[in-house]
């Protein structure tokens, strides 16, 4: 059972296309959107990974930090989304 936590605003071309990618792979994921919540977002995600973070969408894979869109699709296309799902 993998756990997929995706960081979303309403109006983010970035956040639709990583859900698709994961509808496409048949990946279930927890939406959590912070259309009201954005900065705290921010804060608790860059301190809890220890990243800088300022934008939605924000992806964690069983407690991996992905990243963004296009760092989900990066780690597809190289066959490393494999090596962190069960
Ligand atoms: N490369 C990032 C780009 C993400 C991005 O630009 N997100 C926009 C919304 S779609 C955002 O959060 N903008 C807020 C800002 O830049 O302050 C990704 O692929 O996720």
């Amino acid at each position: 059972m993998n756990k997929i936590d995706i960081y979303t605003s309403s109006t983010c071309p970035y956040c639709v296309k990583a859900k698709k990618l994961f509808q496409m792979l048949k990946l279930d994921y927890i939406e959590h959107n912070v259309d009201d919540g954005f900065e705290k977002m921010c804060v608790e995600l860059s301190e809890k990974y220890n990243k800088t973070v300022q934008t939605v969408p924000q992806i964690i894979i069983n407690g991996h930090y992905v990243g963004g869109y296009t760092d989900l699709e990066a780690i597809h296309k190289s066959g490393k989304l494999k090596e962190i799902l069960n």
